[in-house]
């Protein structure tokens, strides 16, 4: 599954970093006063030790007591649906409906609710369905109609510097809060990041994102409300350039007169920072709250239709029984999960395994 990636650091870029680094936090210092001179000055971050470029392939027992905690409200709502629905000694056509009905309201559209009770009959027609088994079957389902959309790809590291991720996604979605919590993570991890808050629509957007920059102690490029978002994103990685960060993190606004005025200031900030890298972004993660159900479906069109983006970061599963959302999405734009946000905290932001979250939702 995808994972977090440690930065892997060459041998010799350890050997010299004693001597280079002091250097390094001066100029970096220098560039920071001149040119943002409200925001914090921080000193690169520096990787600990070697470490090797792994993949995490399963995860913790911490995260997954986070994940069974977010998906609370969904798991409630399907896990106690079957053991109310799954009364009798057998699956017949009866509990087939019931169940159907179930996965609609838990948010997972007509059409995949039917696919996974088609394949429900399939497998326990006739056949004996206590509320466990059902439940254990219908998280191998789900988990198989997922798993495509798990990925495994390393977005932290690429064949140019940095790599450049954008954020986007209507106001709200949690946009600004996942690259805080992404930041803090990758920082951990041994990545030298920088942030920049090219939500320049509210003041109050790049005051939160320099409060993540802050206690992540990385760098944010931000302006006064109202500065032009694709110059600040273009400035942005031309600082993060010349300081070679590995990661420039773009956070962008949401909601702008109208969606139209939104997709044109998209699309003009991803054709400047292709001006000075033809590959970037090389990332562009559309942020969706599961609060909202289905209109989450609507919200993603227009941003999925205007192109360019690369993969789904489903946020506030934690406060919604409409976990089954994530189906529905799968199922019609066929996007990768990079992560899923399951409650306020750095650690409730996890890398998506279709596996566990299937349990999660339900219940087992
Ligand atoms: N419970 C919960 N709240 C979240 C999660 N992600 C974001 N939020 C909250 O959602 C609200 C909006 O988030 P924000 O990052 O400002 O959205 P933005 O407008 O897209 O940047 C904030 O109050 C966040 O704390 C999550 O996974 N779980
Ligand atoms: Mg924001």
């Amino acid at each position: 599954m995808f994972g977090w990636f440690k930065k892997k650091k060459p041998i010799e870029d350890i050997q010299v970093n004693e001597e280079k680094s002091v250097e390094a936090v001066e100029t970096s210092r220098n560039v920071e006063e001149i040119q943002t001179e409200t925001l914090p000055i921080v000193a690169p971050n520096e990787p600990n030790s070697i470490v090797e470029n792994i993949q995490e392939s399963t995860i913790s027992e911490e995260a997954k007591k986070g994940l069974f905690e977010g998906l609370k409200r969904s798991s409630a709502r399907i896990g106690d649906g079957i053991t109310s629905i799954f009364t009798k000694a057998k699956l017949d056509e009866d509990a087939l409906e019931e169940l159907e009905e179930l996965l609609i309201l838990s948010d997972m559209g007509v059409e995949t609710a039917r696919k996974i009770t088609a394949e429900m009959a399939r497998r326990r027609f006739e056949k004996s369905a206590n509320p466990e088994a059902i439940r254990a079957e219908l998280a191998e389902i789900i988990a198989q109609m997922l798993a495509p959309y798990e990925t495994s790809k390393d977005p932290w590291t690429g064949n140019t510097r940095p790599q450049v991720i954008m954020f986007v996604g209507v106001n709200g979605s949690g946009k600004t809060t996942t690259i805080g919590k992404i930041a803090q993570n990758l920082v951990d991890n041994g990545h030298n990041i920088m942030l920049a808050a090219a939500d320049t629509f509210r003041a109050a957007a790049s005051e939160q994102l320099l409060v993540w920059g802050k206690r992540a102690n990385v760098p944010v490029i931000a302006k006064e409300s109202g500065a032009d978002a694709a110059g600040l994103a273009f400035e942005a990685l031309q600082k993060a350039k010349a300081e070679d960060k590995d990661i420039l993190l773009i956070d962008t606004a949401g909601r702008l007169q109208n969606k139209v005025e939104l997709m044109a200031e998209l699309e003009k900030i991803i054709r400047v920072i292709k001006k000075q890298d033809e590959s970037a972004p090389h990332e562009t993660w559309l942020v969706l709250d599961a609060t909202v159900g289905q209109n989450a479906i609507s919200q993603a069109e227009a941003f999925i239709k205007s192109g360019g983006v690369t993969g789904i970061i489903m946020s506030k599963l934690d406060g919604t029984a409409k976990g089954g959302i994530l189906l529905a999405l799968t199922e019609k734009y066929k996007l990768p999960i990079y992560f899923i946000g399951v409650g306020e905290k750095v650690t409730d932001l996890q890398p998506f395994n279709a596996h566990e979250f299937a349990k999660a939702l339900v219940n087992i």
